[in-house]
C-alpha cells in the first residue's frame, strides 16, 4: 500500500466536514435528478434584459423556500471543461492540471464516484441523458467505470435535421424524449441529465427562440445569443419539471441544478459590463474572477431550511453535500470536498490554476485582492502576508493531493467499508440490449 495513498488519506481525515443535523437524511430515499446546466453562469439569475426575466423559472427555483440556493459557489474546472465538472460532482476531486481527467485517465481510472455508492449504500439504479454522441469525452468508458447502469446519449435519440445544434439533440427533445427511458429506471434512482444547447456559440434555429423575448443589443454576437439559450434552457428545464409534476416524480425527487462553467469569454467583458451595471473602463481582473460563480440549486418539495447560502464552496463539495443530504456519512471515503451545509467547512475555494477566492480575498495569477473593495492589495501587512501565504499553501495542497491520486489511481489501492469495486464489464450501453 503506498505511502501517496497514506498521505491523501491523512488530508481527507484532517478535512472532513461532518454533517448538519437540520440537513443530514432530509433527502433519504428520495430520487435524485442531476442537471446539468450547460455553460450557464450565476449572472443569468435574475437577470433582466429590456425589462423582462432572461430565466424566469430558474429564478422561481432560486427563490423558493423549497430550494438550497448558493450565491457563491464557483466552477472549478480546468482544460476539461465539462467533464471535469461531471468529474468533480460525482467524485469530489479534480480535474487534472492540463487536459481532461474523462479522456486521459478515464479507460482505466479506478472511480469510486456517486452511482456505485449510492448504488451499493441505498440501492438506487443509475442513468445519465445527453444529446451528443456517447464517445465524446470518453463518456462511454468513463461512465462505465463510475457504475453508471444506464448511458443513453445521442445514439439512442432522433437527432436528425433541426432536432439538433452542433452539440447534439436540443435540451427541450432532450427532456422529453428522455422521458420513456426515465419511467424505465427502478426507483430510487441517481439520474443525471447533461443539457447542450447553451453551449457556445449559442446559436439556436428562429422556430426554437421565444418571440415573446427579446435580447440585448451589447455589440457582443455571443452575449446576445447566451441570453437567447439561457431562456431556452430555462424553458425546457420549466417542460421538464410540468412533467415531473404530472407523473408524480417530483413529489420523492429531488433535484440538483448546476451549471458547469463559464459561457461568456473574458474578451466579452467590456460589452457585458453594462449589462451588469458596471462601467466598462473600471472592469478588474476581480469582476472577471466574480463571474466564474455558477448557479447550484437544491431543490425539493418540503424542504426544511431552505434558502439562499451565501457560503463559499465548488464544485468539489457537490458530492458530499447531496450524500449528506440522503443521509449517506461520506467519511469512508476519499473525497477533496466539504459538504456545503457542514457548520466546520473552511471558506477557501480553489480553482484548478492555483487561483483561490474566500469572502475577504482573491489570489488572482498571483496577485492578491481584497474582494470587499474590488482592490489589489498593494502593501499587505505581516499579517496579511501570512494569511496569504497559508490560504496559498492549502489551496496547493488541495490540488496536489487530488493530482497524486488520480495521476496514480491511488484509488486502485483503497478499499473503503463495504465498497465493491466497479467491474466495467458489468455493463453494456449498446442500444440493443435494452
Ligand atoms: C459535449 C458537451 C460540451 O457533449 O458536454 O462539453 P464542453 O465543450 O462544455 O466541455
Ligand atoms: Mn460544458
Amino acid at each position: 500500500k503506498p505511502t501517496e495513498l497514506k498521505t491523501v488519506k491523512e488530508y481527507v481525515d484532517s478535512h472532513y466536514a461532518d454533517m448538519n443535523a437540520t440537513y443530514a437524511g432530509q433527502a433519504k430515499g428520495k430520487n435524485v435528478i442531476v442537471i446539468h446546466l450547460e455553460s450557464f453562469q450565476q449572472f443569468s439569475i435574475d437577470r433582466k434584459v429590456n425589462g423582462q426575466e432572461v430565466t424566469p423559472f430558474l429564478n422561481s427555483l432560486y427563490h423558493s423556500s423549497d430550494s438550497l440556493s448558493f450565491a457563491n459557489f464557483f466552477h472549478e474546472v480546468g482544460q476539461g471543461k465539462t467533464s471535469d465538472a461531471e468529474n468533480m460532482l460525482e467524485t469530489s476531486t479534480f480535474g487534472l492540471p492540463q487536459g481532461s481527467l474523462f479522456a486521459k485517465l478515464g479507460n482505466d481510472q479506478t472511480f469510486q464516484a456517486m452511482p456505485a455508492i449510492l448504488n451499493q449504500r441505498a440501492g438506487y439504479s443509475s442513468a445519465v441523458f445527453h444529446g451528443n454522441n456517447g464517445s465524446f469525452w470518453n463518456r462511454t468508458r468513463v461512465y462505465k467505470n463510475m457504475g453508471y447502469q444506464n448511458w443513453i446519449s445521442g445514439e439512442y435519440f432522433n437527432t436528425t435535421g433541426k432536432r439538433s445544434t452542433a452539440w447534439g439533440l436540443k435540451d427541450k427533445l432532450l427532456f422529453k424524449d428522455s422521458v420513456p427511458y426515465l419511467e424505465q429506471l427502478q426507483q430510487p434512482f441517481y439520474a443525471k441529465y447533461l443539457t447542450v444547447t447553451n453551449h457556445t456559440p449559442f446559436e439556436l434555429d428562429k422556430e426554437d427562440q421565444d418571440p415573446n423575448f427579446q435580447t440585448s443589443n451589447s455589440g457582443s454576437k455571443y452575449i446576445d445569443n447566451y441570453f437567447i439559450t439561457n431562456h431556452y434552457l430555462d424553458q425546457s428545464i420549466r417542460e421538464f419539471f410540468d412533467y415531473l409534476k404530472k407523473s408524480g416524480l417530483y413529489n420523492n425527487t429531488m433535484v440538483v441544478l448546476y451549471g458547469d462553467h463559464y459561457g461568456i469569454n473574458n474578451t466579452e467583458n467590456q460589452e457585458l459590463a453594462p449589462l451588469l451595471g458596471k462601467d466598462p473602463s473600471q472592469w478588474t481582473d476581480l469582476d472577471t474572477e466574480n463571474l466564474q460563480r455558477t448557479p447550484l440549486i437544491i431543490h425539493m418539495p418540503g424542504l426544511k431550511g431552505g434558502g439562499v447560502k451565501t457560503t463559499y464552496g465548488g464544485e468539489i463539495d457537490v458530492a458530499p453535500t447531496i450524500e449528506h443530504l440522503l443521509g449517506i456519512s461520506t467519511k469512508r471515503y476519499i473525497q477533496l470536498g466539504q459538504d456545503l451545509l457542514s457548520t466546520n467547512r473552511s471558506q477557501l475555494v480553489v480553482m484548478r490554476n492555483k487561483d483561490w477566492i474566500t469572502p475577504e480575498y482573491a489570489s488572482i495569477s498571483g496577485t492578491i485582492w481584497d474582494c470587499r473593495t474590488n482592490t489589489i492589495v498593494s502593501s499587505p501587512t505581516v499579517e496579511q502576508q501570512k494569511l496569504f501565504k497559508k490560504l496559498q499553501a492549502d489551496a496547493n495542497e488541495k490540488l496536489a493531493v487530488s493530482d497524486s491520486l488520480n495521476q496514480k489511481n491511488l484509488l486502485r489501492f483503497y478499499h473503503p467499508l463495504d465498497f465493491k469495486n466497479v467491474d466495467a464489464a458489468n455493463f453494456d450501453y449498446s442500444k440493443s440490449s435494452t
